[in-house]
């Protein structure tokens, strides 16, 4: 498997996993890749897409790199159906990282009033965004009490030449860190990596506990250590592969208008006063390659965040009810669980672990095996014919939530809802499903019966 991004960009290149594009032609950041990348999703395509050029900046971009499941799957050197096992694997066997003492990361050093994000090719996406974005900065802090590492990807909006806005979600891991250092008075150092391979990326969105530590997730993935170098003006190392890194603080106490964004909810929203960014060095490689990912409702951004977040609900409701097969996340903020009910209230236990494991699971569904859990109409006809709403949904009332969620009155505070759609009080002693006999079905051919060209 390829190294670093360079490497997985030149992988990808040669081998055309899900397509492979180069554009020549001119782009403006602003609309005209978001523009792009939508028409190519309604043509049904997700290739990785190359902008060569790119009006007012120097660097091109690379999209959809982590856009198809089989893309991210090949990235990490396992056939596509394995990837949830993989990352579970990692959970299971993280590998910590070495440091290396150089890195071509770091190949251009500039400071002072050589930082100009401005000269970043960062994207407006939708009509509704305040301003350019980055949106595939990983965001490297430190736990002040621990020194463990915590990894984040963080929508950050061009404020100024040295400044960033960043919208951290209340409960995740970034803002307990920053809360802690605003106690404490001081700004928080940061450094932001750009250009990833998509272990680093996966690893990244990891959801777990507060002291799992991403990077040996990183490690796990790509089965051997993440290499990383020492930041130049911060007590922080990054990956020595990425393509560039800003070095930054966050200062306590600082809230400035940030958003609204278009978000994976496929709503503008967040907008509100929270932390900045100071920048006090930006290291990039020669000819740095800008990584971009299409905001909104792009289908990188939702199999990014799903791909993590089906393998974390996976190990967590497996751990309460091992029955459980299969999970599938068809939509922001809903689970799908797949499971062979054996003993009464398993489906439940199911449901409550999954929204003990993170905080964004807002309403779950359980099935028996015989539904096709990929197949949202057939969902949709086990909760009409084997639920009864009083005996089988549940709901907790006013608990924690996405602030991203439209509907959650006050922000962030939502109604947990599950449905347990299995059949009660199990599937032998259910209603017969329709079948023409299997006998039947094996003998006859519709070429027997039918026109050739039927
Ligand atoms: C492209 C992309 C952008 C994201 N932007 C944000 C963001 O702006 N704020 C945020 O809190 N989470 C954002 N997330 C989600 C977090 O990165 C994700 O929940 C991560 O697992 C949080 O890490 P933590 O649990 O270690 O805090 C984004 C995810 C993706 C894939
Ligand atoms: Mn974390």
């Amino acid at each position: 498997m390829s190294e670093d991004f360079r490497a997985f960009l030149k992988e990808m290149e040669e081998t055309k996993e899900g397509g492979f594009i180069r554009i020549k032609k001119e782009v403006d950041t602003r609309y005209e890749v978001a523009a792009i990348v939508k028409k190519l999703e309604e043509a049904r395509k997700v290739p990785l897409i190359i902008f060569e050029k790119v009006k007012g900046s120097s660097m091109p971009v690379a999209a959809n790199c982590n856009g198809t499941r089989g893309r991210v799957a090949h990235a990490l050197g396992v056939p596509k159906k394995e990837l949830e096992k993989r990352i579970i694997h990692a959970f299971r066997n993280p590998i910590p990282p070495v440091e290396v003492s150089s890195s071509p990361v770091q190949d251009v050093v500039l400071m002072g009033d050589d930082i100009d994000l401005t000269k970043f090719p960062a994207m407006m996406y939708h009509d509704t965004d305040a301003a350019p974005y980055i949106t595939s900065g990983i965001v490297f802090a430190k736990d002040p009490d621990t020194g463990v590492y915590n990894l984040s990807y963080n929508r950050l909006m061009i404020k100024g030449k040295d400044r960033l806005g960043i919208f951290m979600t209340v409960g995740k891991h970034l803002n307990a860190i920053y809360s802690k250092m605003e106690e404490l008075g001081k700004p928080l150092e940061v450094a932001v990596a750009i250009g990833n391979h998509p272990s680093v990326s996966l690893g990244a969105l990891a959801i777990g506990p507060y002291d799992e530590e991403e990077l040996g997730i990183i490690g796990g993935l790509k089965e051997s250590p993440l290499e990383m170098v020492k930041c130049k003006t911060i007590d922080l190392m990054v990956p020595a592969g990425s393509e560039i890194v800003l070095e930054a603080e966050i200062e306590p106490f600082t809230r400035e208008k940030e958003g609204p964004f278009s978000e994976f909810t496929g709503y503008a929203l967040g907008e509100g006063q929270n932390p900045v960014l100071h920048i006090k060095a930006i290291t990039h490689r020669h000819n740095p390659i800008y990584q971009d990912i299409c905001g909104g409702q792009s289908r990188e951004h939702l199999i990014m965040a799903t791909i993590p977040m089906e393998a974390n609900y996976l190990r967590a409701v497996q751990s309460a009810v091992p029955e459980v097969r299969a999970v599938r996340v068809p939509a922001p903020f809903t689970l799908i669980i797949s499971m062979k009910k054996k003993y009464e209230g398993q489906a439940r236990l199911a449901m409550l672990s999954a929204f003990n494991a993170d905080l964004y699971l807002k309403h779950a569904i359980v099935v028996d095996p015989d539904i096709d859990i990929n197949n949202l109409q057939h969902v949709l006809w086990a909760i009409a014919t084997r639920v009864q709403a009083e005996r089988d949904i549940f709901i907790v009332p006013r608990v924690r939530g996405s602030s991203l969620d439209p509907s959650a009155e006050p922000v962030g505070v939502t109604d947990k809802m599950g449905i347990d759609a299995t059949a009660k009080p199990n599937l032998d002693q259910f209603a017969p499903i329709n079948q023409v006999p299997r006998e039947v079905m094996e003998r006859i051919k519709l070429e027997d019966y039918l026109e050739k060209d039927f």
